[in-house]
Order: C-alpha cells, then structure tokens, then sequence
C-alpha cells in the first residue's frame, strides 16, 4: 500500500458503498432480455456445426459412413478425427499422456456421449439431421461404471497403452499409517459422494469467428466459460497457434458451478472449424448433450475410520478414496488432494492418514463443481463425527464442541498441511444452536418419539472449514474526461456480481458515484491476463487487484491535482467526486478535469506518464479460510422415506462482506446446491453405461417448493492475507448444508436403528434404510443409554455398502491398490 492509501480497512464512514447492499447493477440487462447470452450473439452468415456423439458407453470404432450426411441438403462439411489431423487436448496436469483426449474419438470411444464426428451445415436444423445420418460402426466393449470395480484385476481397461484404470495416485497429503493407534473406540464407514450434473442454466456453446485481417488474432472465440485466459492458451496449444492469435470472449454466461472451467474439444473443434472453413461457426448444446458432455461432479468413495478416546476426543482419522474421474482426466485430478487438504475441517486431530486413487471409467469425464474437493471432505469428517458421536452416546453439538480448534489458537496448521488463517468453530456453533433453537428441537424431537408419531425429526449439524483464493489477477482502472471510470478484470463471473461489487472497491476508494463505474471483463484482448472465476476466488483476488490499482490511481490523481492546485499533495483529499482542498471549497478538480488535464503531457508534474490510469496484479501468498455451523432440520415420513428440508440456519464466515446482499445471494445458491445433492440430485448409469439421468425430466434438480426459506446469521473474522480482508463465499454454503442434511435425516431415524443413508436420500432409500435397520430396539442415546458397548461393527447394519465395507481391511484400504 502507498503512503496515501485510503482508509479502506478503517472505521467505515457513514454512507459508503463499500459493505452496503448495493443493488445488483448486472440484473436490470438480465431480467429486461437485453443482456446477451452466447447464442444471442449476433454473427451474420454463421454456419452451425452439431456433433455425432456415441449412444454407446464404450466401443471400438469401425467406421464412419458420412457420405449420406455430406449429400444432405444445406450441409457444408462433415469431419472426423481424421479430417483434424487426430488432435489432442494437452494432458492434464499430474495426469499421464495417455489419458490425453482426442478432439473427436479417434479407434474407441469411452464414454455415451462422447463426440465422434462434427456435422457442419447452413442451418441447426439442417446440421441435426445430418448428424442422424452419419452411421458410425460400432463394436461394443465392456464397460466400467463403477470406480472400485474399475480397480478389479478383471476390469475391461479404458488405455491399453497405460494397462490399469488407475490413473493417478495421491499419496503426498498426509502419510501416518498408525494414526488410530492410540484410539480407544473408532468408527468406521464406507461413503459414497455420488456424481451429480452441474447443471447451468445456460449450456455450453461457441461461436468461432475467423479473422483474415493481418495483425488481428486468426480467430475470434466466443464461449460460454469461466476461464477466458485459459480458453485462449489451451485453443492456441491444440490449434498450433501462437495465444496472440486466438481471442476468447464470454458473452453473459447462465452460470457455470465449476462445470465451465475446462476448455472442452468441441470448443477447439469449433474453433478449428472456422478457421479451415473461412467461415463463422456456432455451436450450442441441447440440455440433454450438456448432461452427457458437461463434466459431473463429486463421484467419490471414501472409505473412513475416525478414532477417540471414550469421552469424544478425536485422536486420529483415516481416509482412502476412490475418486471416479470418467472416461478422460480432467480437472477432477485435483479432486482428493483438496479432499486430502480440507480432511480436518474445524478439529484438532493430531493424526491424519490420507491416500487416494483416481480410476477412469466409461463414464463422462468429472470435474469441479461447487467446492470441488471440499465438500467432500466435510462429508465424511461430519458424517463419521456424528457416527463417533451415536457410539459414544455423546450429543453431536458437544461432540463437536470438545474437539474444535479454539480462537486462540489460530493461525493453525492441520496435518494435511492447510494453513488456517483465522477462525472461531465454536462462536459459530453457539450462534448457530441458539437461531436454531436448538434445545427446543431436541424436546420436540423426543416428544416426536415418545408419540410414536409418523413424521418424525432430525437435527444435523455440519462444522466445517474451506480453502479458498489462490493465484494472482490483474486489474486496472481509468478515468476519462466525463469522470466515468472503467474498470478492467481478469476474473470472469457467471452470476456471481462482480460488476457491482468491483464497482464498490473502486466508488468507495475514489469517491465516486457507484453509477459513475463500469467494468469490463471476458475478453482477453481487453484484458491482458487472468486466472478467471472459480474456487471462490474472484473477491479477494481480483477485488484485491482492483482495490490496489483504484489506490494507485488515487495517488496519482492526488499528485496530479497538487501540480495543478499548486498546493501540497498531502492537503489534498477526496471530497464527493472531486479531489481538493476540503477547507478550500474553490480549490478540486472532477475527476473528468483531471483526466482532461492528464490527457496532456504539458499539464503534468515532471515524470508523469500521460493518462489518468493505473494497474495492478494481486498475488495471493497464502489462501483464507472461511468456516461455518450450518443446522439443518428436516421431517421425514417413517412410513414411505420422504425426507423434507423444513428449516435450515446457517453461519458463515467470509471475513468483511463486500457487498452483504451478493453474499447472502451465493449462500442462498450454495445452501440449495448441497441440500439437494443431499436429498434429490444424483446422474445415475445403467450397468451398460447409459446415462438414465440425461433429461431434467429424469436428474432430480430441486425447485424452489422444494427448499424451505434459509436462516443466514453473518459472521465475520477479517484475514489479513488480503487487503479486503475477505475470504470467498461461492461454495461454503454447499460446503455446509448437504453434510447437515445428510445428518438431519439419519438423526430422525436414528432411534430406530438406522446409521447411516448414502445420498441422494430419496425416499426409496430411505424407507429401506429403516425396513433394513435392526431390530433390537431403539436407539436410546439422548436418552442417555448410548451404544458405544456394541462397537463399530455396528456401523455395518443399516449401511446399505456393509459388503463393500467389509472389503476394507483393517488398515481403511482395499487390498487390490495397496
Ligand atoms: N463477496 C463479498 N464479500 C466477500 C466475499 C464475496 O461481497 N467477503 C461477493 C463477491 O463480490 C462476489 C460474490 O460474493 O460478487 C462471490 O465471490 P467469491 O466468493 O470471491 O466467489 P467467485 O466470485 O470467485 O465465484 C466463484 C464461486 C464458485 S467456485 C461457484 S462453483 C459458483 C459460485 O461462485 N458458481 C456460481 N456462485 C455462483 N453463482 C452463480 N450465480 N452462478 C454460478 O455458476
């Protein structure tokens, strides 16, 4: 910061717009229909390409006849791998080259939905029935769906050339092979956090527009993404192009959640497309392809073992996944080292084990989604905290409170090696029980089951702790002669409001009017570099950017307007639009005066570039740490398995809240992303490989009658690894609430024997959940009696996996991938 850095991070003056409510400036242009999605891009004479995608899981591929295709009316072109020289995506990182995925399925394919040929023709309609017409020649193999079959000796392999379907090892996170060796009681479990469809509301799509005009980039890319910067390297890499020459833009992009991060092989192929055919091409998914083609989320197996002592202190945790990352690597090798990372969530183990394993299988390929890594982690910590808490006989809420991290004893390094910036686990949960009423609920929840009554209810809690923020992101702001400001970023929202909150940053720093601020972003031959929007990251990167490069300008303008006042640069201050002398009213400049003056080099103080504009790079050191209590309450009908949300509270720390209103919007999203993966969401294969989940009408995305109005209590423990002193919010909200639901619903069953769900937890499993639980009486642990005598074996009755379970050896690990 610079000597004349403005009071940001002080008292807040009365009447700024930073940390107020501000209205959304992004939602006028959505909800009057002018905003533009990527389809609504204007491109005269664009022609429209639609790929042929295998119906079959995994096959080799004989042949493609696309002679009848070619003749059909309107089509200009029809291509296979061939055609494209049998391109590749760049293998991905940590990943072997092998897995590398051809931009069209080149010999095999591995996955229903994969793309085999691209048809090209003047019209959708056209391009469509054409692509019916092209008859590839199968010769159907065997396929995997699931990743521990997958690991099988007898498994059908994805890569011959690799010979297993394990692709990559994660052994670095944290090795302590006797971690329970000390515990007096452990609880083990096997969890499965299914794949779930990402689902945006918009769907992927490009338009590729070629240039032949010498010194502009050969193509223009318009794609619905959340990382332009890295669109452009990845499109430049394949297509042998220099990153100069390629140009990437979003149009408004109908969300993302992680599934838009990746650079897809259609994005190349449309790009390549129009630079070998001279011609605009556009391509847009139906929502059934985006099912099958949009990279899934989550598809772990955890297999979990958590030792304490007698009275609930956790001594030692023990995790094996098995992440399942689909036909190809991709963004989901990132997966279990997160998972790893963010194993400790909010207590103090003093021993953790960690290992992972990521399987292909003929599956569409997985990838991040809300939280990526992390939500599975609180899953299983929470999910076998609540486990040590029903052996033990102890409250959950207590159970927690015994091994949280205390204030004090922040900054804190966990045994994965995450370093916890700041935090209070156990505020939260205080503030959390008591706007839940929690001990109310606790005697409903008795009076419930002393009535026998049908519905019955259930309390779960969830504490966790996420990582985010990472990388470094460009900003840079500029003042023209009107006094407007334009503002330039690297992030790259999809709902998000960076628009409103950037301009917040910048009006509060300047002084300005909110409205006196536009920002501009998505484009990289605007904006020189950016890491794009995800990991909830974009505030305290890219608002730190923009907060550095607003002070600079600040300075500067400050030093311009000294010059031109002829006074001294410390009697000038920042008055309501203007900068001047406060005891002087005669005695300011506008900014649109002093972006005239700075336009002439005659006007400025010696050494003085031309030009009232400033820029900066943020580069974060270290991550934050947001943390949070979410309880949630469900009923759920004992007599059929519907489990319903009736209320949900929850507290989130995200450090200093930016704009209150976007924060409370993202945990809003996030709290209804993790409850429905909890309750509804799951992309389901048949034992071939046929996706059954590949339409909205058949994948259970909730609507809003099915979630119940959300309690959001603020908390706010600044970092001072940024200078907003934020930390991000996007994902703790799905961090927090499925692990809480998926609690709520077995607490209400709990008395009846049942131990643990698997998710989605559909009435169907949940009814046989309690027809399979056991039948020796009811679980009297609130009661005070506990079950802790019957040891962890009890974790097997009433778990629908206890085959699998007992695959496990005693060291939490499969025999076949030591
Ligand atoms: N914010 C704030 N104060 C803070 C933290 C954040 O005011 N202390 C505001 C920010 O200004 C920003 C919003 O909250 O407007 C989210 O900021 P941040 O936590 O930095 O997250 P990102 O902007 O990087 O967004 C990414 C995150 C992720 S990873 C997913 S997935 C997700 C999410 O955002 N996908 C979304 N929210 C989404 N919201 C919409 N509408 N659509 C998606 O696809």
């Amino acid at each position: 910061m610079t000597a004349h850095a403005p009071d940001l991070l002080e008292v807040p003056a009365p009447g700024r717009v930073l940390g107020s409510p501000a209205l959304r400036s992004e939602d006028r242009a959505l909800l009057t229909g002018v905003a533009r999605y990527l389809d609504d891009v204007p491109c005269e004479g664009a022609l429209y390409a639609v790929f042929v995608r295998s119906p079959i899981a995994h096959a080799l591929v004989r042949s493609a006849d696309v002679d009848e295709a070619r003749a059909m009316p309107g089509v200009v072109g029809v291509f296979v791998a061939e055609d494209m020289g049998g391109l590749r995506m760049p293998p991905v990182e940590d990943s072997p080259e092998v897995f590398a995925r051809p931009l069209l399925a080149i010999g095999r394919v591995r996955f229903a939905g994969e793309p085999v040929a691209v048809v090209v023709a003047q019209t959708r309609a056209q391009a469509m029935d054409a692509a019916d017409a092209v008859a590839v020649d199968y010769e159907p193999l065997p396929p995997v769906i699931d990743p521990e079959a997958a690991l099988e000796p007898d498994a059908p392999i994805l890569f011959q050339a690799h010979g297993s379907n394990l692709a990559i090892r994660v052994d670095d996170v944290a090795e302590d092979r006797g971690a329970l060796e000390d515990a007096e009681t452990v609880v083990r479990a096997r969890f499965v956090n299914q794949r779930v469809a990402p689902v945006p509301m918009e769907p992927n799509g490009a338009l590729a527009i070629a240039g032949a005009t010498p010194g502009q980039p050969s193509v223009t890319l318009w794609a619905s993404v959340q990382a332009p910067h890295d669109t452009r390297r990845v499109v430049a890499q394949v297509l042998g192009l220099d990153p100069a020459q390629v140009r990437v833009r979003t149009a408004a992009v109908g969300g993302g959640f992680g599934g838009k991060i990746p650079t897809y092989p259609e994005h190349v192929v449309i790009a390549w497309l129009a630079r070998h055919m001279g011609s605009a091409v556009r391509w847009s998914e139906t929502r059934s392809e985006n099912m099958v083609a949009m990279t899934h989320g989550r598809g772990q197996v955890q297999h979990v073992e958590l030792g304490a002592t007698r009275d609930g202190r956790m001594l030692g945790l023990r995790v094996f996944v098995i992440q399942d990352i689909g036909a190809y690597a991709s963004e989901a090798a990132t997966l279990p080292p997160l998972t790893g990372l963010m194993a400790s969530g909010p207590y103090r183990i003093p021993r953790i084990d960690f290992h992972a394993v990521s399987v292909v299988t003929t599956t569409t390929p997985v990838g991040a989604y809300r939280g990526a890594g992390r939500p599975e982690a609180t899953w299983l910590l929470e999910r076998a905290v609540d486990m040590l808490a029903a052996e033990l006989g102890i409250d959950p809420a207590e159970i927690r409170r015994r091994n949280f991290i205390p204030r004090e004893a922040f900054p804190y390094r966990t045994p994965t090696g995450a370093n916890y910036d700041s935090g209070d686990p156990g505020h939260a949960l205080d503030i959390a029980l008591r706007a839940a009423g929690y001990t109310e609920l606790r005697q409903e929840q008795a009076a419930r089951i002393s009535r026998g009554e049908t519905w019955q209810l259930g309390i779960g809690i969830s504490s966790y702790v996420e990582i985010t923020g990472w990388g470094s992101e460009f900003a840079s702001v500029e003042a023209d002669d009107q006094g407007m400001l334009t503002v330039l970023t690297g992030t790259s929202p999809q709902g998000q409001g960076h628009e409103t909150a950037w301009a917040q940053i910048v009006a509060d720093t300047l002084g300005v009017s909110f409205d006196a601020v536009t920002v501009r972003h998505s484009d990289t031959l605007l904006v020189p570099r950016g890491e794009g929007t995800m990991g909830s990251r974009s505030l305290q990167v890219g608002g730190s950017a923009v907060f550095r490069a607003s002070v600079a300008l600040l300075d500067k303008a400050r030093r311009l307007a000294a010059h031109l006042l002829a006074v001294s640069e410390s009697d000038v201050r920042r008055l309501d639009g203007r900068l001047g002398v406060s005891a002087a009213p005669g005695l300011s400049l506008t900014w649109g005066e002093l972006a005239s003056a700075a336009a002439d080099p005659s006007s400025l103080p010696l050494g003085m570039e031309a030009g009232l504009q400033a820029q900066a790079d943020f580069e974060m050191e270290d991550s934050t740490y947001p943390f949070g209590v979410h309880v949630a309450v469900v009923e759920v009908d004992t007599e059929t398995g519907n489990a319903k949300l009736v209320r949900h509270v929850a507290v989130d720390d995200c450090g200093r809240r930016i704009n209150p209103m976007l924060v409370e919007g993202q945990i809003h999203g996030g709290i209804a992303q993790g409850a429905a993966q909890a309750l509804f969401e799951s992309f389901v294969y048949d034992e071939l490989g046929n996706p059954l989940t590949s339409s909205l009408a058949t994948y259970a995305m909730p609507s809003a009658a099915d979630l119940p109005a959300f309690v959001t209590v603020p908390l706010a423990t600044p970092t001072d690894r940024n200078p907003l002193g934020a930390k991000g919010v996007g994902e703790g909200g799905t961090v927090g609430a499925g692990p809480a639901v998926q609690n709520a619903v077995i607490d209400a069953l709990a008395h009846l024997g049942v131990r643990h769900i698997d998710m989605p937890m559909s009435p169907e499993r949940v009814w046989l959940a309690i027809r399979d639980a056991p039948q020796d009486g009811p679980d009297d642990r609130r009661k005070g009696g506990g079950h802790g005598a019957a040891g962890p074996e009890r974790f097997d009755r009433g778990n629908r996996n206890a085959d699998a379970e007992r695959r496990v050896d005693r060291r939490g690990v499969p025999p076949k991938i030591r």
